[in-house]
Parts: C-alpha cells; structure tokens; sequence
C-alpha cells in the first residue's frame, strides 16, 4: 500500500541499521541496496516516496530535529546528549541494546581527590553524579574511552558496555549500572502533525512488531 505522505527517515549504519530492517520491513519498508556495500548516503526503497539516509549515529536527531529526515532511530544515549528538542520520541524499538555503566580499572579503589570521569556521554554522566551527590570532574571524549584509565588521563569512564568483552580486553571493570540503553523511534515536532496519517501508519506498524517480538 503507498504512503500518502513522502517519508524520510534518517538512520546510522552498522547495528542499528541491521536491528531496523526486520522491522520496516514489517511496515512494508525496504531498501533496495544495502548501505554496507554502496556508497550511497540517501537509499531509495521500494516506496517511490520512502527514502532512507544514512549518517553517524550521533547525527541522527539533528538531521531529524531540522526536518531534513521526518523520522530516525537512534540510541537513548545519543537521544540523552542531543536533549531532544523538535523531536518526539514515540517508541522504543529495543533494538541495539546496551547498559550504560560506570567502569574502571581492575580493582581500583578511589582515593581522597576529587574524581576524574572520562566520557563520550557528558550529559549522562553529570547527571548521574548529580543524583548521586557526588562532585566530579567530567572529561569529554570523542573516541575510545577504554584508553583513559590506562594513561591517567581519568579514574573511571562512564560507556556503553554489551557483552564486557570491550572492559575485559583493557584490564577494566564495570563499577556501577546507570542505565538500560536501547533505540528509539523519533519523529520530526512538525512532520508529526503535517505527515500525520503516514507517521502514525508507520508507528503503529513497528509498536506491532516490536510487541510481538518482545512478547
Ligand atoms: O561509531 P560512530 O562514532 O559512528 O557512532 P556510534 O559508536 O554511536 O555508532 P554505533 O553504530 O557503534 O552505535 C549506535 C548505537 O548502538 C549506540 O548509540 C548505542 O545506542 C547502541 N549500542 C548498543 C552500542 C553498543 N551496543 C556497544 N556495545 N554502541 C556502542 N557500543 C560499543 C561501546 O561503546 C564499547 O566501545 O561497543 C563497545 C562495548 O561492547 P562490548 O560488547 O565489548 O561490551
Ligand atoms: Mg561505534
């Protein structure tokens, strides 16, 4: 069935575009190449007026906040740094799942200085230690945090960790579980309203699939 409205929906390569595909295709979405092996940064479908760009993850909810893609899927970390203006966040697709968690080096105790934090999530990290009530100094990293900790450049990092295989391989731990991570649908504020009847075609689609999988 066409869509009445034309759709842009903005997504990442790599696992959230492999955990998003079972479920477009759900709601009759498909690519028609495959982003891993061309080079094409806008994806046509098998809808005329269904298009897919793919861009870093952690531009996602720009792209989505400024119109230029109606809806995306990116991670509630990304979600959490960005700070969601101009964007709904209608669904959790629990896809890409993950703990964000404090982590450290093997057996290390803190001493009497103030903390030192390395970490992509600044946003995340500052609030959880303001819960906490504990003063800390957060440094902001684009790369590997794991490295941090190993040179002295932080005591902990605060990552995203999966199967701990990443923590284990640099002589780290995991201290402390701040929270659950997973991938969320979001929606452009105005595309919600002047797409209306094609955005909520789309949502109620992937809430079927996403309940039947996790049922
Ligand atoms: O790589 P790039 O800079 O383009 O962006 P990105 O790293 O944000 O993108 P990508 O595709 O790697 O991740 C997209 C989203 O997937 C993230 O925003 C998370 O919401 C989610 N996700 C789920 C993860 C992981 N699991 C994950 N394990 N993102 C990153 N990791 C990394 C983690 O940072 C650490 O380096 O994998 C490593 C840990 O994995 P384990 O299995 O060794 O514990
Ligand atoms: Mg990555």
């Amino acid at each position: 069935m066409a869509f009445e409205h034309p759709i842009t929906i903005a997504l990442s390569k790599g696992r959230i575009f492999k955990d998003s595909m079972p479920l477009l295709g759900y709601a009759g979405i498909e690519p028609l190449d495959d982003p891993e092996t061309s080079r094409k940064l806008i994806l046509d479908t098998n809808h005329p007026n269904v298009r897919l760009l793919i861009i870093r993850a952690t531009d996602v909810p720009t792209y989505v906040q400024w119109g230029a893609a109606d809806m995306g899927v990116a991670g509630k970390d990304v979600l959490l740094e960005h700070g969601g203006e101009g964007i709904y966040e209608p669904l959790d697709l629990r896809i890409a799942r993950c703990r964000m968690m404090v982590a450290g080096p093997l057996g290390w105790q803190p001493g009497g200085g103030r903390l030192r934090v390395a970490t992509k999530y600044v946003n995340s990290a500052r609030t959880y230690y303001a819960g906490l009530g504990r003063q800390v100094d957060i440094i902001k990293l684009y790369g590997s945090m794991e490295l941090a900790p190993l040179v002295g450049l932080s005591d902990l990092i605060v990552d995203l960790v999966e199967s701990g295989n990443t923590l284990k391989a640099n002589h780290l731990e995991p201290r402390e579980h701040i929270m659950d991570i997973s991938s969320r649908l979001i929606v452009n504020r105005a595309a919600w309203k002047t797409k209306h009847k094609t955005v909520m075609r789309i949502i109620e689609q992937l809430r079927e699939v996403v309940e039947a999988e996790n049922a």
